[in-house]
């Protein structure tokens, strides 16, 4: 046995009773990430959505610097669903830059749902609990929203007892909406705005009003640029686990979900109200409810279980929890609780704000950590399955060499065929798993 073996056997004789070895930092990506990255790589549309909690939503946190590197590699294909709570996003110079928000202004009769915790019956047509009402007062309810894109997509809910309502578009009335169902259970509705700019920076106020006494139920707007690139879906609340999230799992969210053509989902949840905070088995049992309710949903859509960061140490039965669940589907795995040693190593490094939150450069470590975990397993994906079905196989094997016998295999993307391309080929064929 050379040093380097008998390093490696003592290493995994030793590695459980150190507690470190159990729990992979990934597992499971490649699968999940290649329809998001072929779709990216190849100069279109990737679409991806978060499924999560404050963690999640605030402004400074990781999900917004995790889009801004997508966007950095891949540019911008619009500012994705963002619902309209009480939190509409407020970036400016503390967070993700001024791009994660809209500019909401109230005017009379308009509401807001709560951006975080138990959802109310408003919210259960939407993906976050999250939704904002109009309703006469006196006068008709109103708000303008600003908003960036070439397509805005006013995402509403129609229902027994709501009425129609006028768009108007920099002043002009677009068109007028009905949004009341005579009977039945509410139904998603979607009002696409084509504001005629292409320039991705320019923002476009949109006015919604009601146009009779009757109330209306408008949730998100959805902006997608004209540009190919990356779309970031925000389907986050704040203080919600599991259980919260399966009271959206009604007919009116399963199409606004379907709506968004999502490549990936990331769900990164912990245990809330309702999952007994010390009560891993009933967790894990809420998870694998919502789980495989986005799975039965969304079957174009991969999905990706992310642990929390080890702030408080109930995360690491749930990080088992999220393993287990994730391998049993064959769905992706990233584990963030075992990168550090817990909150006092995180706070020590600068990268906490509170005892959960993450501080800016916490949401600027986990944001580039979450993103290089992704891009490097994206590659890797795209390289491997050589012959373009969706696995990786033997046939992609056979594929490859047919291509490099015939001068034509430049995996690495240098401009040439060679002995580097082979091995570039093997490496990401071997990580991918296959
Ligand atoms: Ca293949
Ligand atoms: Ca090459």
């Amino acid at each position: 046995m050379n040093r380097l073996a008998f390093l490696g056997a003592v290493g995994a004789l030793c590695a459980p009773a150190l507690g470190q070895g159990a729990r992979p930092l990934t597992e499971g990506l490649h699968q999940q990430v290649l329809g998001l990255f072929r779709e990216l790589e190849e100069g279109r549309v990737g679409s991806m959505g978060i499924v999560g909690d404050s963690v999640s939503l605030l402004d400074a946190s990781y999900n917004w610097q995790l889009r801004n590197h997508f966007w950095a590699e891949y540019g911008s294909a619009g500012d994705g669903y963002l619902g309209i709570a009480r939190f509409t996003g407020n970036c400016g110079n503390s967070g993700g830059g001024p791009r994660c928000g809209l500019e909401l202004i109230r005017g009379p009769g308009s509401f807001t749902s709560d951006d975080t915790g138990w959802w109310d019956p408003l919210g259960q047509a939407t993906p976050d609990g999250m939704w904002g009402q109009l309703v006469f007062d006196r006068v008709p309810g109103n708000w303008t929203l600003h908003a960036y894109g070439r397509e805005i997509i006013v995402h509403y809910t129609r229902r027994v007892g709501s009425g129609p309502m006028n768009i108007r578009v920099n002043g002009v009335l677009l068109d007028t909406v009905q949004t009341g169902l005579n009977e039945g259970e509410p139904m998603a509705g979607r009002y696409v705005i084509d504001t005629g700019v292409d320039d991705p920076n320019v923002l476009t106020a949109v006015r919604f009003e009601t146009a009779s006494t009757l109330p209306v139920q408008i949730n998100a707007l959805e902006m997608r640029s004209s540009d190919p690139g990356f779309r970031y879906h925000r389907l986050a609340r704040g203080g919600a686990g599991p259980r919260m999230f399966q009271d959206s799992m009604t007919q009116a969210t399963a199409d606004v979900l379907r709506s968004l053509d999502m490549d990936l989902m990331l769900v990164m949840l912990d245990a809330a109200a309702g999952d007994g905070q010390n009560d891993p088995a009933l967790y894990g049992a809420n998870l694998e409810t919502l789980v495989d309710w986005y799975l039965q949903q969304l079957p174009e859509t991969r999905l990706v279980l992310v642990t929390h960061h080890p702030f408080r140490p109930e995360i690491e039965a749930q990080a088992d929890e999220i393993l287990r669940i994730a391998r049993e589907r064959g769905l992706g795995y990233i584990n963030l609780y075992d990168l550090f040693s817990g909150w006092e190593e995180m706070n020590d490094l600068g990268l906490m704000n509170g005892v959960v939150h993450l501080s800016l450069l916490g949401g600027q470590w986990f944001g580039a950590y979450i993103y290089d975990v992704l891009h490097q397993a994206g590659l890797e994906a795209v390289r491997a399955d050589w012959n373009r079905d969706g696995v990786f196989d033997f046939f992609d094997v056979l594929a490859f060499l047919d291509a490099y016998a015939k001068g034509s295999a430049d995996a690495n993307a240098d401009g040439q065929t060679d002995f580097f391309d082979l091995l570039a080929f093997l490496e990401a064929f071997d990580a991918a798993g296959a």
